[in-house]
C-alpha cells in the first residue's frame, strides 16, 4: 500500500489524494504541517531533499516527489493516463503549464492569503504580480475550454487533476471566476466525476506525526 506524506490544505497534495480517490486506490496518509516546519526536519529531508509535500513512498525506502510526477505514477495504466503518444504529450503540456503559469501565481496567492495569518500584509508587493499572471493563466485555460470538455485526450486525465488543484481555490484568494464560464463549467464537470473527493476529505487511515509523538 502506498504511504502518502501530504498536508490537508495543500493544493499540490490534494491533487494526489484526488487521483488516488478517483482510482479507488488504498493508501496510508501521513499529515505533514509545513507551517510548523515538519517538511524541513532532517528525517523528512532524507526522504525528499526538496523539503516539500506531496511525497509518495512507492516501495520500502523509495520515494517520489513532485505532484505531477506522482500523478503519472499512480495513474499509469489507467484511463487517467492517456496512452497515445500525442495525448500523453498534450497532458504533459498542460501539466508543465500548471507548474510554471498557474501554481506559482494562484498557488502562492492561496498560500499567503488563505493559509498564513497576516500573509496579505507580508506579501502586498507580490500580490499584484500573482494576480496579473494568475489571470493570464486562467484566460489561457478559458480559451482552451471554450472548445474542449477536458484538457487532453477528450476525457478526464492527470492534466485536469493537476489544473483542478489550484483553480478550484482561486476564489478563496481574491480571483473572481465570474468572467470565466468555461472554467466554472469544467470545475463542475470534474466535481461530478464518480469517486471525486473535496480537498477537505480525509482518507480513513491518516497518521499525524505530531500526535504520534505526543502520545509516545
Ligand atoms: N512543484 C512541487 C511543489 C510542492 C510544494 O510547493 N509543496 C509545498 C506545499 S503545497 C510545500 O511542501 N512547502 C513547504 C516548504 O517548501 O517548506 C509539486 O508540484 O509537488
Amino acid at each position: 500500500m502506498y504511504k502518502l506524506y501530504s498536508m490537508q490544505r495543500s493544493g499540490n497534495s490534494y491533487k494526489v489524494r484526488l487521483a488516488l480517490a478517483l482510482l479507488n486506490a488504498p493508501y496510508c496518509a501521513i499529515e505533514v504541517d509545513i507551517l510548523r516546519g515538519e517538511s524541513r526536519t532532517p528525517e523528512f529531508l532524507a526522504k525528499n531533499p526538496s523539503g516539500q509535500v506531496p511525497l509518495l513512498e512507492v516501495e520500502d525506502g523509495r520515494y517520489l516527489a513532485e505532484s505531477n510526477a506522482i500523478l503519472w505514477y499512480v495513474a499509469g495504466g489507467t484511463p487517467l493516463a492517456p496512452d497515445t503518444r500525442v495525448e500523453r504529450a498534450e497532458a504533459l503540456q498542460w501539466m508543465f503549464f500548471e507548474q510554471h503559469a498557474l501554481e506559482p501565481n494562484i498557488g502562492a496567492a492561496y498560500f499567503w492569503l488563505s493559509l498564513v495569518r497576516g500573509g496579505r500584509d507580508l506579501q502586498t508587493h507580490a500580490l499584484e504580480d500573482w494576480m496579473e499572471r494568475g489571470y493570464a493563466a486562467l484566460q489561457v485555460m478559458e480559451n482552451h475550454l471554450k472548445t474542449h470538455q477536458y484538457f487532453a485526450a477528450d476525457q478526464l486525465t492527470v492534466a485536469d487533476i493537476a489544473l483542478y488543484g489550484y483553480t478550484h481555490v482561486a476564489e478563496r484568494c481574491d480571483f473572481d471566476l465570474a468572467t470565466f464560464p468555461a472554467i466554472r463549467a469544467w470545475l463542475h464537470r470534474v466535481e461530478r466525476t464518480p469517486g471525486f473527493v473535496s480537498m477537505d476529505w480525509r482518507p480513513a487511515d491518516v497518521e499525524d506525526p505530531a500526535s504520534i509523538a505526543a502520545e509516545a
